[in-house]
């Protein structure tokens, strides 16, 4: 035993205190994982071959805990120095998403958790933003807002003391963690108090709300949690009747047999008090909740088509994809995890992969999609910048800029799904004396 608190446990010990402290912070995000506790509970009641499917792999104890969060951050430095204590916790930002082209000026990234086993200990992410300040139109107000952001620290001495503690030693034991997590939570924290005054926090509102958010306080606030569950449509239905005022729509693909990809809802930000260093008052709009329901990753092939959709006018974005598995799987449209459905089965030198599976031998289940959707995302940016609309920024954002930004490449997530498939595949030939290859998707 080394006495290091392991990664995935960090992680779930942090997402669990992130989200009482948001509790507290944002009651009606209480309320939301009560309702979306009912709702799953009723659902599972109702589907117990779902509650048999979740229960094998090993996921029914866990529903309850978070998915993600967000941030959204205001320079280079302040990305890096997260990014460190996200990679304490284990997670890697992984996917590029340019949200200027939908009138939102940031480019973000998730930092989350890529192995499988991983995920299943404790799948918490946070989609990561960072203000492009380039986007800002008026030239002084750009430079004021960069002398502001240059002012703050958004990490605690006792955080970053204990994160090069935790770098040094591969980990942090439990004292350490002990005093890790609440200093890192002040991150994280709501600060009613603006850093900056009332005149210039209405110039940065005028500019972007979201500038406005970045920049005038102590530091980047979590501005929401997401729980998971089991039936968006009954959740969605459920918090509009009980007045919980979501957006009016679900973002993402419609209600499928076989899910694809994300599908979120939120309720809308609540406007919050805030002071003003002069001893002034107002109201910011900023934090919200969120509940998701994850499907199928989609391959390159799969995603370009669904892209395509969504593209052409079709708002759901899947008229073109078989709602079938295996149709889904023998067009290479999904990702698929395949394991043998009795350890015992020794299939023929010659058996395909399809002939396998048609057998009943092999049973392919589509590996769930992780990440997240640049459209959808700009939804529900959108929804909470009080549907003020926008057009895209003309400068787009840039990979590279975000990556030299981040000092580090972000993760390829189709490489990360193909990587999952391809070793449930090699364990398969592992497991049964094949020859390498000799079972392959095609
Ligand atoms: C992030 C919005 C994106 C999601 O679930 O797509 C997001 C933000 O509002 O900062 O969290
Ligand atoms: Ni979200």
């Amino acid at each position: 035993m080394s006495g290091l608190v392991s990664p995935a446990e960090l992680r779930a010990r942090f997402a669990a205190a992130l989200s009482d402290m948001y509790q507290a912070e944002v009651p009606q995000y209480g309320a939301l994982l009560t309702l979306v506790n009912d709702v799953n509970r009723a659902t599972l009641a109702a589907d117990p071959k779902l509650e048999r499917s979740l229960a094998a792999s090993g996921e029914l104890g866990r529903i309850a805990g978070e998915r993600h969060g967000a941030i959204r951050v205001g320079t280079a430095d302040e990305l890096r120095s997260i990014a460190r204590a996200f990679r304490l916790m284990g997670m890697e930002p992984v996917g590029y998403y340019d949200l200027a082209t939908a009138g939102v000026p940031v480019h973000s990234t998730a930092f989350r958790p890529v192995e499988t086993d991983e995920l299943a200990a404790s799948p918490f992410r946070v989609f990561t933003s960072l203000l492009r300040l380039d986007l800002i139109d008026d030239p002084d107000l750009r430079t004021e807002a960069a002398e502001i952001l240059g002012r703050r620290q958004i990490m605690t001495e006792e955080a970053l003391s204990l994160l090069a503690e935790g770098e040094a030693a591969n980990g942090l034991d439990e004292q350490e963690v002990a005093r890790f997590l609440p200093a890192l939570l002040e991150t994280f924290r709501w600060h009613q108090r603006a850093t900056i005054g009332e005149e210039i926090y209405d110039r940065l509102l005028a500019s972007h709300r979201l500038v406005a958010d970045v920049v005038s306080f102590p530091g980047p606030h979590i501005n929401h949690l997401t729980p998971r569950t089991l039936d968006i449509d009954a959740a969605h239905r459920r918090m509009a009747e009980l007045g919980f005022g979501p957006k009016v729509e679900i973002e993402g693909p419609p209600r499928r047999d076989i899910p694809i990809l994300l599908r979120q809802t939120s309720f809308k930000a609540l406007s919050e008090p805030v002071r003003f260093p002069g001893g002034g008052t107002g109201s910011h709009t900023a934090r919200f909740g969120e509940i998701e329901q994850r499907g199928a990753a989609l391959t390159r092939e799969g995603r370009a088509r669904y892209d395509r959709m969504l593209a052409g006018g079709d708002a759901a974005g899947a008229a073109g994809l078989p709602d079938d598995p295996d149709a889904l799987r023998r067009e290479e449209l999904a990702f698929f995890r395949y394991r043998a459905a009795d350890a015992r089965y020794v299939p023929g030198a010659t058996a395909s992969l399809e002939a396998l599976i048609m057998d009943g031998a092999l049973v392919a289940t589509p590996i769930t999609y992780e990440d997240f959707l640049p459209v959808s995302a700009a939804g529900i940016f959108r929804s909470n910048l009080g549907d003020e609309t926008r057009a895209g920024y003309a400068a787009t954002g840039s990979r590279a800029a975000f990556e030299q930004a981040l000092g580090d490449s972000v993760r390829d997530e189709f490489a990360l799904y193909e990587r999952e498939q391809a070793a449930s595949l090699r364990g398969l030939e592992r497991a049964f004396g094949w020859t390498e290859g000799s079972v392959t998707p095609r």
